[in-house]
């Protein structure tokens, strides 16, 4: 099956192969995506070997409350090979945003195509852990991206969700990267929510052509925001309910996402209806943090989501 090693994962009670017709009907998109379906004690997910890209995420760790939701995925979403799939967590690779370059795809091109499954284990903590492989440019680059490179996506799915990415520039000169977890996460009231842990910290506006700007206090949404947070500490909170802690190693930014009302509206697999129902708060290497990687040397970075307290 597409997006899996030559055998599809070994059969597992904790997961299965399923895909998005099943999984989504509701969607009634182009194409039925394969998809890996994690059901443990801890967490339910879902997960599309295009893009490596986690979809949903059940918490089932609280036991105060309901199951949380961690993640957001856009009720509108579109099931399209080859094409980005609006919310879970997109990965921006091998660069963020726009190419200065015109014609090539914004945030990259390893969200829209087929990663590998490279091993699937549950661990001592009851947490499923799966590996994803991009390495079909290790020995011959990518049309749109003159560097050999490979990569790899470990997701520990659990009451949290641990991702870590390790990227290797296989060439033989330095290659520029920027990246990024483009988690969208799901807000109960965005006029009520406050992201923490970004005050004092300087960002570049993406609604005024990228100047750079520093935060005072909580960030709030009225409007469009949509701004790359560079140097910033370790965790943001994403105040709502329920509050979610959102922690990166060695990576540096955090890019800031709302469209308001008018893009959200533009924007077919969101709709106006749904542009108030998400934040992305996404953690990577972007703006003037994005990074030289030698040839032959290796990033490895990681995010972890989960419910606070
Ligand atoms: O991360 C914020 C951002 O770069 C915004 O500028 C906005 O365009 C968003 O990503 C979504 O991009 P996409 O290509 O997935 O529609």
């Amino acid at each position: 099956m597409t997006g899996f090693t030559s055998a599809s994962p070994e059969n597992h009670p904790w997961w299965r192969l399923s895909d998005s017709a099943t999984e989504f009907p509701q969607h009634n998109s182009v194409d039925s995506l394969p998809l890996l379906v994690v059901e443990s004690p801890l967490c339910r997910s879902v997960i599309a070997p295009q893009g490596a890209q986690l979809l949903t995420h059940t918490s089932y760790g609280r036991t105060t409350s309901n199951n949380d939701q961690l993640l957001w995925l856009s009720p509108t979403a579109l099931f399209v090979r080859g094409k980005p799939l609006r919310g879970g967590v997109p990965l921006c690779l091998p660069w963020f945003g726009p190419h200065n370059e015109p014609g090539k795809p914004q945030h990259g091109f390893a969200r829209n195509e087929d990663w590998q499954l490279l091993g699937a284990q549950a661990d001592s903590d009851g947490n499923v852990v799966l590996s994803w492989g991009f390495g079909q440019y290790a020995s011959q680059p990518h049309p749109e991206f003159p560097w050999r490179f490979s990569a790899r996506l470990t997701m520990t799915l659990g009451t949290r969700i641990e991702l870590g990415l390790e990227i290797q520039n296989c060439d033989t000169s330095p290659m520029p990267l920027s990246w990024a977890l483009h988690s969208y996460h799901p807000v109960s009231d965005l006029a009520a929510v406050r992201v923490r842990g970004l005050a004092g910290c300087d960002y570049l506006d993406n609604t005024r052509q990228l100047e750079r700007r520093r935060q005072q206090g909580d960030v709030q949404f009225n409007g469009e925001l949509d701004r790359i947070y560079l140097s910033v500490p370790d965790e943001q909170v994403i105040a709502t309910e329920p509050a979610l802690s959102i922690r990166g190693s060695n990576c540096p930014s955090a890019i800031v996402w709302n469209p308001g009302h008018a893009k959200a509206a533009a924007l077919a697999d969101v709709g106006a209806e749904h542009g108030r129902e998400f934040i992305c708060l996404e953690r990577g290497n972007a703006g003037t943090n994005a990074l030289s990687l030698d040839a032959g040397a290796s990033h490895r970075a990681s995010v972890s989501i989960g419910v606070t307290g």
